[in-house]
């Protein structure tokens, strides 16, 4: 075979290899964000109020207030924070798809809610 031909032959293999992978690829759920979603309190309230992550994902919250605030779920045992003076953080990470709703044990008037798909 000479050069040309070897060349050819490269390019061919080349492509089937390309076409083969793609063959194999399976496709993959998007994998939850490595980054943790966040929820900002401020002013007496949540925001965002509503929040909608997939399973798996970290979200964390952090008082922007100058009022200290606490995360509880309404079931009072799925996540509860201590108190978070300001700029203090709360993480929890949500391993269930299912509907969280949550307040502020201070102000329970603060409500918000995060939707795990
Ligand atoms: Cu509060």
């Amino acid at each position: 075979m000479n050069r040309k031909g070897y060349v050819c032959l490269f390019v061919l293999l080349a492509a089937s290899a390309v076409a083969w992978s793609r063959l194999n690829a399976k496709p993959v759920a998007a994998p939850p964000p490595a980054t943790p979603v966040e929820v900002r309190i401020d002013n007496f309230s949540f925001s965002p109020a509503t929040l909608t992550v997939a399973t798996g994902t970290t979200v964390k919250w952090t008082n922007r207030d100058d009022i200290p605030h606490t995360v509880v779920s309404d079931d009072k045992t799925t996540f509860k924070s201590k108190v978070l003076d300001t700029d203090d953080t709360f993480t929890f990470t949500f391993s269930k798809p299912g509907s969280y709703d949550y307040f502020c044990s201070v102000h329970p008037k603060m409500t918000g809610k995060v939707v795990v798909q």
